[in-house]
Parts: C-alpha cells; structure tokens; sequence
C-alpha cells in the first residue's frame, strides 16, 4: 500500500519512478503522503483541552517523528532500500524550522509530542516566523548571522482558511493561520496553530538579519527574536507578542463557543499553560474580550480567567524577566492599558509590598507578577529550581499563594532523543528487554539486571563507536576537522550564556594544551566539541566564541599537540545537529554555575544516549544524580545555597582566584598570549579576558580548580573501560523519569486536570 501509494504521487508529480528521483524531490512526495496518513488519524477529542501556548516551537525536522509516531517508519526506509534509495538521505533534504531559541522552544515541542502521544487533547498557539532563529556561519572567527529561510512550497504547514483581525493602537492587521499536526505516538492527532500576517514583506530582509523597523504590518513575523535570557526592550517584541495572544485568545473563544460552553464555565473546556512570561497579554486580553465584547462584569471576568490560565517559569536570572514600561504598552496595545491597571490596582489594594506590584513605581509592567496573581499554578522545570522560585527568587509571592507553587520537572520525548537519532540503541534495548520501554519509559530500568551481562556491555560499547564514527564523519566533511574515534568524546552544546560558562570549559582547554606542550601526553585522544549560538547583541558572548574558534585554530594546527587532541566548534548548531551529536557522546558537559540553569534538558539527552555527565549540582542535573548515584555522575563545583550567599554577600573577586592558582593564572593570561593574539582579534580578546579579571558575574574562576581535578578523574575512569560501560548502562536505565510523557502526565493530574 505504502509503496504503491509513493508511486502514484511520484508518477503524478514527475511522470518518473522512484530510482529516478532526487532525494529532495523524494522528500516532497514522502512529505505529502505523510501528511495523507496524519489526516486518517481522529482528532483527539475530550470536554477540556489545553492550549500550550508559547513564543517558541523548536520542532525540528518532523518527517522522521511523524513516520515513527504513525508506525510506518520501517515499512518507508525498506521501501527505498529495495529501490536503491535511502531514508536517511531523504530526511536530509527536508529543511529544518527554527521556531525557538532553544530549551524552552524545545520543550515546547517536546511537550506537543507528549500530549498526543497519552491521548490528551492539547493544542500549540505560536507564530510562524518566517525566518526563524538566524543561521549561524562563522567568518574570521566570529559569528555572523543570516537569515534561514526554511519555508518551501511544500511544508508541514496547511493554510486553515481562518483569519482573525488584530488591533494595534496605530493599526491592524489580518492574522492568518496554519496548522501542523501533531501525531501522537501510536495514538491521535492535535494541532500546533501557528499564525502569520498576510501583509509580511520578506524582501524587507536586507544584510545578514537586519530589516527595516517601521512597517510593521510588514516585519511582523519575519525572525523570532534572538534573545536567550537576555535583556531585549523593543517595541517590535510587544507587537509580536500581542499579535500572538490576541490570535490566539480569539481561536480560543471560537472553539470554546463551538463546543457549545458557557463562558463563564470557561476553566472547565479549557486550560492555558502559558510559557514563561512571553505570553502573558493573553490574560488581560482574555479579560477584556469578556468584559468588553460578552457582557462579563470585571469581578467575573477576572475570576473565570484565573481559573483557567497557568504560568511556567524557565529562569531566575532577573535580567531575564520582563518588565516592560507601561508607555511602551500604551504605544502598542492601549487597550490593554486601563485592564493592567485595574488588575494592578486589585493588587495594590490587598497588598503593601512593592515587590508584588504589577506596575512598579518607575512604571514598569512586571509581566511575572500579572502571571502570579491572575492564574492558578505557578510551576517551576526542576525540582531545585521551583525550591528556589519558593524559597528566594518569588518567596514574597509564596508567602500569599503557597497552594499556587508547584514543581513540574522537565522531560523529553523518547520518539526524537532514541527512537529516531539512535536506532541502533533503541534496538538493542528492544532485544534486551522488550518493546514496552516505548510506551513506558519507566521499564528502562529492568536493564540494570544486565548490568553485569558482556553481551550487553560490549554491544553498547560498539554502538557508542559507532555513532563517534558517523559523527566524525559528519565532522569532517561539514567543518574540515578530523577526529579521532578511538579518543573520547567530549561535548558541550546549548545557547552560549556565561552563565553555562563555556569560558570555563575553554580554560581547561588550555591548561591540557600547555600540559601536552610540556610533554604531558594524556592516555588516549581527547576530542572536545561545542555547538552554540549567541545573541547578536551579546559581546561577551560573541567574544567567548571567538575564543573557542582561535583555540580550534591554534590547537588543530600544532603538531606537537594535536595528535593528542582536537576542539571543535561546529557551525549553526541547531536541532538536526544535536540528533547527531548526542548519540556520540561520553562525557556530557552540564557545568553551569549552580542556581542559574533552571533545569536543562540536554542533560537528560545525552543521558538516555550512554553518556554520563560532568556537571554541577544546578537543574536536572541534582535529580540525575539521585538517580544514578554518585558512582555514575561526576559532580564538582560549589551549590546553590554557597553561590546564593556569594552574590547576598558579594564576596567573589575574581581576581583573588587568579592571583592564588598558577594554573588558573597561565590559563587565562593564554587569552591575551601572543600565540592568542596573532590568530584572533584583540580587542575580543582582551575584553574577554578584563572581564574575567575584573568582573566575571556567572564566577568562572570560584569552581575552575574543581573542575580540572574532577575533569582528568572523568578521563582517567574512561581507561577502565568495564566500569565505563557499567556506567553508561545506569545512565540508559535511569532516564526513564526524563520522558516528557511523565512530565505531561503531572501537568495533567495537578494543573489541567483533562
Ligand atoms: C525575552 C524577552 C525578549 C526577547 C526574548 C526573550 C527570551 C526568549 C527566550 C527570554 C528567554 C528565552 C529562553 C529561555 C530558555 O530557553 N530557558 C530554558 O528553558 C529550559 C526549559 O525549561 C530550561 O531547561 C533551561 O534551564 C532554561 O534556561
């Protein structure tokens, strides 16, 4: 069936067979028949559905999710075989949507996958960028960003015929809707909404990402904003914002009217978990339709609201939150602006503090408190961090809504992060133990009475080669690197941020290098690999890639060195690239200064696939930890509670760290070295290095002397290579709490209740 079916569309679309195609012109045809099988599946149904709604959708390529979640996955891959064509190859020509920055994009999606795939009815609201997140290309050693232009003529996107009218205070524009739908694992079918504006002028887009600003009803959704925690004031992120909400708040009330609800009954059709602050117009929003435009009173309407819209927290970096001035707000959005300032007033009526107001006394809107008040959860991503949202970071909140916080601990969806970018780890598991890890990741754990089982050990071991030389390959012909596949792996992969201190990382970089230049060769090859993007308007952190480029440069060209190790930094990485980083991994670098890294899920990735992590105890990583044991994780570093005391006492001086290690002191002088400047630019690099110096906020130097003695423990432990793969097989069995399907599945039973 499937493969007569190809051949129809094959023969309609080029009158030619299967063995005549190009892959890209396969994809096309294997897009379209996919997109027919999703069709077949129900709608999931049900009285209440949740509506996830968030700025970001890091979906990545989807052809390969879908025919694993349809179960046809095997069937199309021998198809193509038989014809001389391969799945793999396909795949490759299907651009890649970059709706999201990163983690949070991510989860997003990761989410979506989980609520089909446990049969709840649960839909995505976001924009359709039409450029998404820049694409990363490096020239001289910097990053330059470009537009990636991934929509084509056939896509995953079907135009809904829906269109809602949005109102700015200077303007309004016409939103138009897609959808993409989402197939649940073996199960039914929901739907990402995504909306655009008719009027988007692509030809806006001059050099790199830079637009013109003024037309708005031209640039709309031209590009996501490239900000990871970040501070970002524009007026452009308000109107994209609104234009989301108010979409989105009109599809919502359209469907609730359809299935016939009262709205004054609304929190029982219908839940929206609202993602990090990005959202939260919708509440004000909703409030004003209902007060506005269906005869609801205030007292009414803000009660029906709160029942109904909950709040995710991803940071406790306050330059993260949003504060937006209310000037702005009125420029953008007046309507908005006497319901903010009645809820405000609510607010500053029942409660002194200051610092639970929504409008503060420079007039600034605190997106998160208008969250807090006005919805009904409150969730924190990892158990650490919701201790900390309780405990400091919104303990005055806590203090009036106890019953409000709770903790929803991050997770991934096993379809992409094993089934699809590791098939041979998956079929291992699935001949070791069974199938019903795929549905019930929590089974991963029987692998552990194979902890002691050769077979088992040695297979995941060659799996594990395997995917380093796939990896390496990939390597060689994207970025002209070599590695050695007998050497360790060693990665670290996610936004840059000096918080997650990549910059720390580097110093032991340097300090191996000047160890091997001395003659101390380590006992096997150590291959270290990065893949990040920074914010454009980030200079430390445009700085900090500069820095892992010249050392890429300067090391891979040292014949004395070399041999011994590699660094690379691989270009515009993105989700596709991390479905081939991951698998390959041996020593994941989770090493964010404790308290900052909300929860992380790269960690948990890199986990399911055999790695074991060199981290801090910050995010995820605690409950990894737990879970494995301390034999199967190694922890450095300070925690939480010491760094928390450091910044109330302000006690960290760089400077002090510096002075007292020579190590410390030759690594970071090895910025502004000589061998440094004749490869990099000066000025990037004594910036870097002064504010190493001199400032160093996310305190690089307070954990750098751990992190080597407890980093060459890792390597040495490599060379018992029994242990080693005793300790990926923990790892692989104790991920099973990382599914999002058990982070959904809480969302559901304390928060939506579906
Ligand atoms: C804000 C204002 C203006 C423009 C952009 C932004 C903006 C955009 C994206 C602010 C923050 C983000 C992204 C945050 C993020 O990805 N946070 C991560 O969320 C993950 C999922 O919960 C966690 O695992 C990570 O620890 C957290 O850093």
């Amino acid at each position: 069936m499937l493969e007569q079916r190809l051949n129809e569309l094959i023969q309609e679309a080029y009158g030619k067979t299967i063995e005549e195609c190009t892959d890209a012109q396969l994809y096309e045809r294997i897009l379209q028949l996919t997109k027919e099988r999703m069709e077949e599946k129900p709608v999931i149904g049900g009285k209440k559905k949740v509506y996830y709604i968030s700025m970001e959708f890091l979906i990545g390529k989807l052809l390969s999710n879908n025919l694993i979640n349809l179960g046809i996955y095997e069937e199309m891959a021998d198809v193509l075989k038989k014809h001389g064509k391969n799945l793999a190859a396909v795949e490759e020509a299907e651009p890649e949507p970059s709706l999201g920055n990163g983690g949070l994009g991510r989860l997003a999606a990761c989410f979506l996958d989980s609520i089909a795939t446990l049969g709840l009815p649960g839909d995505g609201i976001g924009l359709n960028y039409h450029y998404g997140l820049f694409k990363q290309v490096f020239r001289d050693r910097l990053q330059r960003a470009e537009k990636n232009d991934w929509i084509q003529e056939n896509s995953w996107l079907k135009d809904t015929g829906l269109r809602f009218e949005v109102s700015f205070g200077d303007r309004k524009v016409q939103s138009v809707l897609y959808d993409i739908d989402v197939i649940g694992y073996d199960n039914g079918r929901n739907k990402l909404h995504l909306f655009d504006v008719a009027s988007v002028d692509e030809s806006l887009v001059k050099e790199g990402i830079s637009f013109d600003k003024t037309a708005v009803e031209k640039n709309l959704t031209l590009f996501l904003y490239p900000d990871d925690s970040d501070e970002a004031g524009n007026l452009l992120r308000i109107y994209q914002e609104y234009f989301m909400v108010s979409s989105g708040a009109q599809l919502i009330i359209r469907q609730l009217k359809e299935k016939g609800c009262d709205l004054y009954h609304m929190d029982e059709y219908a839940a929206i978990q609202i993602n990090d602050t990005h959202p939260t117009m919708v509440i004000p929003e909703l409030i004003r339709i209902l007060t506005w435009e269906e005869g609801f009173t205030m007292e009414d309407a803000v009660n029906v609201v709160s029942r109904t819209c909950a709040y995710t927290n991803h940071t406790i970096l306050a330059e993260a939150l949003e504060k937006w001035p209310l000037e702005y707000i009125q420029r953008v959005v007046p309507q908005l602006v006497p319901i903010i300032k009645e809820l405000s007033a609510r607010v500053a009526k029942k409660y002194e503090d200051p610092r639970v107001q929504i409008i503060d006394g420079d007039k600034r809107v605190h997106m998160a408190h208008i969250d807090i008040h006005y919805g009904y959860s409150v969730n924190g991503v990892a158990a650490i961090h919701t201790d900390i949202l309780k405990e400091t970071e919104l303990n005055c909140f806590y203090r009036i809504y106890p019953e409000k916080f709770n903790n929803k601990t991050n997770g991934i969806t096993f379809r992409r992060w094993l089934l699809s970018c590791n098939r041979e780890l998956s079929a291992l598991i699935t001949d070791t133990i069974g199938d019903g890890f795929k549905k019930d990741a929590a089974l991963l754990e029987k692998l552990l009475d194979r902890k002691d089982d050769a077979g088992v050990l040695d297979a995941l071991q060659e799996i594990k080669h395997r995917k380093k030389e796939e990896l390496a390959a990939y390597i060689l012909e994207k970025e002209g690197v070599q590695l050695d596949t007998d050497g360790i792996f060693d990665i670290q992969v996610k936004r840059l941020h000096e918080y997650k201190r990549q910059q720390m990382n580097a110093l032991y970089i340097i300090h191996k290098y000047l160890e091997i230049r001395e003659g101390k060769k380590p006992a096997r090859p150590m291959n270290f690999i990065f893949g990040a993007k920074a914010a454009p308007a980030y200079v430390i952190a445009q700085d900090i890639i500069h820095l892992l480029l010249v050392l890429a440069q300067i090391i891979n060209n040292d014949p004395r060195v070399s041999p011994y190790m590699k660094v690379v930094m691989v270009e515009n990485y993105n989700v596709s690239y991390a479905e081939k980083l991951i698998p390959a991994c041996d020593v994941s670098e989770q090493i964010s200064l404790a308290s900052k890294e909300a929860s992380g899920t790269g960690n948990m990735k890199f986990m399911l696939n055999g790695a074991v992590t060199l981290g801090t105890s910050d995010g995820a990583n605690v409950e990894i930890h737990e879970l494995v044991g301390d034999d199967n994780i190694y922890i450095f570093g300070e925690n939480s509670d010491q760094v928390i005391r450091h910044y109330g006492d302000r006690d960290y001086v760089p400077g002090d760290y510096y002075r007292k290690s020579p190590v410390i002191q030759a690594a970071v002088d090895f910025i502004v070295s000589q061998e440094a400047l004749a490869v990099g630019h000066r000025e990037n690099l004594e910036r870097l290095h002064r504010e190493l110096l001199n400032k160093d906020w996310f305190m690089t130097l307070l954990d750098l002397e751990d992190y080597i003695a407890v980093k060459d423990r890792v390597f040495a432990d490599y060379e018992d290579r029994e242990k080693w793969k005793r300790m990926m097989l923990v790892n692989i069995a104790k991920a099973g709490f990382f599914s999002s399907d058990r982070t959904i599945a809480e969302y559901n039973r304390d928060i939506w209740k579906l």
